[in-house]
C-alpha cells in the first residue's frame, strides 16, 4: 500500500504558534499509524543551512533548499510538516510550483504583531526592540501573509488542540488520510 504523501507549509511570524501546531498535527498522523517528519529550523538552519543568515536573499535560499527537500520526502510518501516563517509570498510560490498540484497545504499561522510579541517566547522580539537583532521579521523586516492559502488558523482565537484538529479535517477531506 502506497500512502500519499502531502507537504503542509506552516507560515507565519515568530511567536505564532507554528511549531506547537506542527508538533501536534505530526502527534496525530503518528497515533494514526501514518508516517509524519517535521522540518523546522531546529532540524535544518544547523546542518544543512547552516551558511544561512536572514537576508531576503539568504531566506530565498532556505526555502528554496527546504522545498526541495519537502519535495523529496514527499514524493516517497511521507507527510511533511515544514515550519518557517517563510516571510516572502514569492518563496512559498516557489515551494508550491515544485509539488504536483493539492501536494501543498498553505497553512497560515495568523496571529498579530502585538499578539506574538506579547508571547516573545524565547525574548527575540524585545531584542528586536533594543536594535540587538536586525532584520527580524514582523519589526525591521516584512512579512507578506499568503493570498490563497488553504488553511488559516488565527491563533489568538483558537487552541492548539483546535487548530491542530482543522489540520486533520483537511488532510481526511482531501484523500490524504
Ligand atoms: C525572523 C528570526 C530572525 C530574524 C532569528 N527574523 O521563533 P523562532 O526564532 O524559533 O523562529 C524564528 C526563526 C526563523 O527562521 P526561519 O528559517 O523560519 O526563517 S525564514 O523562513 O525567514 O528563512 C526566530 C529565529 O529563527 N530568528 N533571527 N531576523 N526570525
Amino acid at each position: 500500500l502506497r500512502q500519499r504523501g502531502v507537504t503542509l507549509w506552516f507560515t507565519g511570524l515568530s511567536g505564532a504558534g507554528k511549531s506547537t501546531i506542527a508538533c501536534l498535527v505530526e502527534q496525530m498522523l503518528l497515533d494514526r499509524g501514518r508516517l509524519a517528519y517535521r522540518l523546522d529550523g531546529d532540524n535544518v538552519r544547523h546542518g544543512l543551512n547552516k551558511n544561512l543568515g536572514f537576508s531576503a536573499e539568504d531566506r530565498a535560499e532556505n526555502i528554496r533548499r527546504i522545498g526541495e527537500v519537502a519535495r523529496l520526502f514527499t514524493d516517497a510518501g511521507v507527510i511533511v510538516l515544514a515550519s518557517f516563517v517563510s516571510p516572502y509570498r514569492r518563496d512559498r510560490d516557489a515551494v508550491r510550483e515544485l509539488m504536483p498540484a493539492g501536494d501543498f497545504v498553505e497553512v497560515y499561522i495568523e496571529v498579530s504583531l502585538a499578539g506574538a510579541e506579547k508571547r516573545d517566547p524565547k525574548g527575540l522580539y524585545k531584542k528586536a526592540r533594543a536594535g540587538e537583532i536586525k532584520n527580524f521579521t514582523g519589526i525591521d523586516d516584512p512579512y507578506e501573509p499568503p493570498e490563497k492559502p488553504e488553511i488559516v488558523l488565527q491563533t489568538e482565537n483558537l487552541s492548539p488542540q483546535e487548530a491542530a484538529a482543522r489540520v486533520l479535517e483537511h488532510l481526511e477531506k482531501h484523500g490524504y488520510l
